[in-house]
């Protein structure tokens, strides 16, 4: 049976006989999420819902037959046949598993709205899309804090998965210090990358400030001086990269370890906003 079989596909027929009888069928286990139906008195089953073979690549039906007096039953077993979900992302495409799993999780929606024929594979990931990718794949993860509201997300599609990537703190915008704007149409860089999979993902006490969302970054506003100086140790030993933090830091190192911070916050987030502005994509749904 194909994944893709519509809803109230013909699987097959149950047969049982019992000369001058009439017979009643069933589906008394198997039909996982009510996947599948069967017709009480012909014994066709049909499919009820839609088949995923990521979700569920085989079923096992117990099937009872009664005449009223005596039950029997029987066990059908239906493999569901993978079928690639878009035409640009062939069972043999290198990425294809991951994709599929992509759109099984709900994550991605394909890239040719209102269809989902296509995604796309080979196209660069816009800012406004990984704010949807992220949304959709960890939103149920993290805590919100206070709105955020960027003023050249108006209108996009992704708008509300950009104002959540603001109030869960994963992103800061591509302005400083106004960071007012988020630069929807840029590309994604690597480093960009990074700093997303960081922020949303991290739990090992560099950067994410532990139980502290949104993420605690350090900044002229005095904020930094509420970061735990075991945070503050660590991320001098990363930044240095050498494992052997200070035992001992002095105010005045502290007071230089808010300094490279606030160098590194503006020096990734220049080249965002030189970029603005740039790109007159249409947006497209990830
Ligand atoms: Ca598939
Ligand atoms: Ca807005």
């Amino acid at each position: 049976m194909r994944e893709d079989e519509a809803v109230g596909g013909t699987v097959g027929y149950v047969v049982a006989s019992d000369p001058g009888a009439t017979l009643e069928y069933s589906i008394t286990d198997g039909s996982t999420d009510g996947a599948f139906a069967i017709d009480p008195a012909t014994g066709e089953i049909t499919t009820a819902a839609a088949l995923d073979y990521l979700a569920t690549p085989s079923y096992s039906l117990t099937v009872a037959v009664s005449d009223g007096l005596l039950t029997g039953t029987g066990t059908i077993a239906i493999a569901v046949a993978d079928v690639a979900r878009f035409e640009d992302v062939p069972m043999t495409h290198t990425f294809y598993d991951d994709i599929e799993w992509l759109a099984w999780k709900g994550i991605t929606k394909g890239c040719n709205p209102p269809h989902v024929t296509h995604f796309c594979p080979d196209d660069s990931v816009s800012r406004g899309q990984m704010a949807a990718f992220l949304h959709r794949a960890i939103g149920d993860t993290l805590t919100p804090g206070a709105p955020v509201t960027f003023s050249d997300d108006d209108g996009s599609i992704f708008e509300a998965d950009i104002e959540w990537l603001g109030s869960v703190g994963v992103t800061k915008g591509c302005n400083p210090p106004a960071n007012d704007m988020f630069c929807p149409d840029d590309s994604v860089t690597r480093g960009q990358m990074a700093a997303f999979l960081h922020r949303a993902l991290g739990t090992d006490g560099y950067g994410d400030g532990g139980e502290a969302r949104p993420l605690v970054k350090p900044s002229r506003s005095g904020r930094f001086l509420s970061v735990p100086l075991d945070t503050i140790r660590r991320a001098w030993a990363v930044e240095r990269r050498t494992s052997s933090p200070p035992n001992i830091m002095n105010t005045a190192n502290i007071a230089n370890e808010r300094r490279l911070w606030d160098d590194r916050d503006n020096d990734r987030d220049r080249g965002n906003r030189n970029r603005h502005g740039a790109d007159g994509a249409p947006h497209r749904t990830p």
